[in-house]
């Protein structure tokens, strides 16, 4: 975009004035960031304008990617940075001597997902403008987004995130295309003159679904495409039947709050409201598009595709049928094959808690026409399923099992496409969790192992990285990832590695200013920086790092004179508020960081950094400082992992179980330069089938363990009420679950291994050097360049030259 620096510290003074009536000068952080922000939206509205209309015009196919979560981060810098404007805004911002990093401080970052799944939407949105495809997100406005976490006395409490506080600038209330949501009543069939079968509804609970469009802006390409979030309010005819506030709370509540829990299912009512609340609003706005242009029904595969993100969206395949046949009159057969073909569904986690089912009771009362349809989707499939297969595929397969919906069956069955998200996941999927599916159709199921976005995690997050990368080879691999493998021709020249490890340090020297600063913190910048950042979970196995710290404490204590390399173990993470055994893990991190940071044996040999509130934003900072990427998940139960992915590209080097993704990044930077430990998903499952292992066994007769965990409970770790005996518990007497102990002593002996290599500076440089230059399959460009092929069949619509070009992978 062409803006000079005059023309824009003229357009931005206006702009000010026009919003607060006095000068610039007299301005607040936040009202400038306001300022700022909206100039930057008025630049963006022209191309947003131009890309719906192109849209239109070349009747083009739209993806539509609904998710429960998005977790966009602050959006300032990203928007700029693809707009090709933010030089120009840094310039002209000191030129009236305003920092623009201040200013960008004061958005508020909406936390509007969990973690990865989240994440991921937000990582997907980006790359689908920046390859120019049309591509739709469709989600929740939370009014709360996931809670802010604070430590006191080392436990987590959580506060209200009220990310709305001072308005928020991206967003455009659009009244012009509401819709009208159902919940409740009664509904009966009844035939009308032509013949049709027609539902009549009676005290139904009616909420008016507002959308607030967002921007999402492609890398210079022109493309903007549409992030549609839908809030709950009374429907402005029915505004009367309400007299008391506490009257209108149930409609308030649906779009009110985030629910809290990162894989696990929560079984609520209100959680299942927000769900078809966000389907049928979404749906139905799709649908309108093609009333109003005409096209005719039966081409909405054609020109749709409706992607289900994880298994809280699948009411859309009910949805779609309840309005093609309800409302445009279709056939039931007519119906399923429009939807089937429309609809597709990723799985992201095999956790079994977290693989919805909601009572058919609830489903009945809340949803009457939807269960219905539900009930013939269900009792077609038994009808097609059992005389092929027999009994026992179609009873396991079935939708309506045992008094529940069963949400995956009901996405697998209603979609085209199921695709897992990194190779060991989909493999699981379809040996185990979805076996019998498999079975059934296994033409629908694929691959597509997660990515991220290079321009917010590298080009943003890590600019001095992005300048010695530029420097080395040049600026295409911005625009064409694959060509960052070019960078490996350099694992050998030292000037290269001097100046990597001089940015890492740089970086690193940045991350310790801020512990200093929330905190309080005294880190060495010299020291390995360690990062485990990832929601709170036993699977994810803090606890596993939280033991080798221990251990390491008191090795020095036994010998103060111990060859440690000097560490700082940094967490971020968040626990569900339910999830006791989580925040009980959080706990005791935090009071052995107390012990630790403060005891005089120990100095600079180990530091722990706990921080409060991790989210994309910390995530920015912490994650171009790291030196090692923590990824110790139970081999088997992390569907991908995208910190990983993260990390890598910023040089940290892996230490790993070879769970998720973790498998590809070996793969692709070689087995010599990660650290890789632990069981195999093999032996995991062996284990568990087997029945064998013991954890007390571990326990008696692994000295070293032994005193570890007898540290939990006796007395070592000061200020713990029960957290200590709580960890204990699972991890000895109730057999330990995670496998946490059996993976105990080849965790300690990667984790020495990796203090080896880091007494070897450039040794370990180089190291960085091939992980970042074999992080491009990684980036999210490729993955949607997947799905678009493979499941949507969607195309660019930039031409050839225009943005982000990926010649191959
Ligand atoms: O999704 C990520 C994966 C990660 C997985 C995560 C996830 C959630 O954040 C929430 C619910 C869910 O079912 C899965 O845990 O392994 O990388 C994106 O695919």
């Amino acid at each position: 975009m062409e803006i000079t620096v005059k023309q824009f510290v003229k357009e931005f003074k206006q702009q000010f004035q026009s919003m607060y009536a006095y000068s610039y000068e007299e301005g607040s952080n936040e009202q400038l960031y306001n300022a700022l922000g909206l100039l930057v939206k008025n630049y963006i509205s022209s191309h947003w304008k131009e890309t719906r209309e192109k849209y239109i015009k070349n009747s083009v196919k739209q993806v539509y990617y609904f998710s429960m979560e998005f977790l966009p981060g602050r959006q300032l810098k990203s928007n700029a940075y693809n707009l090709g404007l933010l030089d120009v805004v840094k310039e002209g911002l000191s030129e009236l001597d305003l920092s623009f990093d201040q200013l960008a401080e004061a958005e508020a970052d909406p936390a509007l997902g969990n973690g990865g799944l989240g994440r991921l939407a937000s990582c997907f949105m980006d790359s689908l403008a920046s390859l120019g495809m049309a591509g739709n997100g469709n989600g929740i406005r939370y009014q709360y987004g996931l809670f802010r976490q604070k430590f006191v006395d080392g436990y987590q409490v959580e506060l209200p995130e009220n990310w709305l506080r001072y308005r928020n600038v991206w967003e455009t209330r659009n009244d012009k295309s509401t819709c009208m949501v159902r919940f409740g009543g009664n509904v009966w069939l009844e035939e009308n003159h032509q013949g049709h079968l027609v539902p009549h509804y009676e005290n139904t609970l009616n909420v008016l679904a507002v959308p607030y469009d967002t921007p999402m802006v492609g890398y210079r390409n022109d493309t903007v495409n549409n992030l549609r979030l839908w809030s709950a309010e009374i429907p402005v005819e029915e505004e009367a039947n309400y007299h008391t506030i506490e009257e209108t709370e149930p409609i308030k509540e649906i779009t009110q709050v985030l629910y809290p829990d990162d894989s696990n299912y929560e079984g609520r009512l209100l959680r299942l409201k927000q769900e078809y609340f966000m389907v049928s609003a979404g749906v139905q706005s799709i649908i309108r598009h093609f009333r109003k242009y005409n096209v005719p029904r039966k081409n909405i595969p054609d020109k749709v595709a409706i992607h289900i993100n994880d298994t809280h969206p699948a009411l859309v395949v009910p949805e779609l049928m309840r309005i093609l046949i309800d409302e445009e009159h279709l056939s039931w057969e007519q119906a399923w094959e429009i939807t089937f073909k429309t609809c597709s569904y990723t799985n992201h986690t095999i956790l079994r808690e977290a693989l919805e089912k909601w009572p058919i009771d609830m489903m009945k009362e809340l949803l009457p026409r939807i269960y219905m349809i539900i009930e013939e989707i269900n009792n077609r499939f038994v009808e097609n399923t059992m005389p092929l297969y027999g009994e026992r595929i179609t009873w396991q397969t079935a939708i309506l099992q045992n008094g529940v919906v069963n949400m995956a069956h009901l996405a697998v069955i209603g979609s085209h496409s199921v695709n897992g998200v990194a190779k060991l996941h989909t493999d699981i999927l379809m040996n185990d969790v979805l076996k019998d599916f498999f079975e059934l159709y296994p033409e629908r199921f694929n691959n597509k192992t997660n990515g991220i976005t290079q321009r917010r995690w590298v080009h943003l997050a890590n600019p001095d990285l992005t300048q010695l990368i530029d420097e080395k080879i040049g600026e295409n691999w911005k625009l064409t990832p694959s060509e960052l493998k070019v960078f490996k021709g350099f694992e050998k020249d030292k000037d290269t590695l001097n100046k990597l490890t001089d940015v890492k340090l740089k970086n690193k020297k940045r991350l310790a200013a801020h512990i200093k600063e929330v905190k309080g913190i005294t880190v060495d910048p010299n020291a390995l920086f360690d990062v485990q950042i990832k929601r709170l979970h036993a699977y994810k196995r803090q606890h596993l790092n939280l033991l080798h710290i221990l251990h390491r404490y008191l090795e020095i204590k036994e010998n103060p004179s111990v060859d440690y390399v000097p560490r700082v173990f940094i967490f971020g993470a968040k626990a569900a508020p339910s999830y006791h055994y989580a925040k009980q893990i959080i706990k005791v991190i935090n009071s052995l960081a107390d012990l630790v940071n403060n005891d005089p044996d120990v100095g600079d040999k180990l530091k722990i950094v706990f921080f409060e509130n991790y989210g994309v934003s910390l995530a920015e900072k912490i994650i171009p400082a790291a030196d090692i990427s923590e990824q110790i998940s139970l081999a088997s139960m992390e569907a991908s992992g995208t910190s990983n992915m993260k990390l890598m590209a910023n040089g940290a080097l892996t230490l790993a179980t070879l769970d998720g993704a973790n498998i590809e990044i070996r793969d692709f930077v070689g087995e010599d330069n990660l650290f890789v430990f632990g069981l195999s998903s093999k032996e995991v499952y062996k284990l568990k089938e087997n029945q064998s292992y013991q954890a007390r066994e571990l326990y008696e007769s692994d000295q070293k363990l032994k005193n570890v965990l007898d540290a939990l409970t006796n007395g070592t770790i000061p200020n713990l009420q029960d957290e200590g005996y709580a960890l204990f518990d699972s991890l000895v007497n109730f057999n330990d679950e995670y496998f946490v102990l059996k993976d105990f002593a080849s965790y300690v002996e990667a984790q020495n291994k990796v203090d080896d290599l880091y007494k070897d500076q450039s040794e370990w440089a180089r190291k960085s050097l091939l992980n970042i230059a074999s992080s491009a399959p990684f980036s999210a460009d490729y993955t949607i360049q997947r799905y678009a092929d493979d499941i949507w069949k969607v195309r660019s619509c930039v031409e050839e030259d225009e943005g982000v070009h990926l010649v191959d992978e």
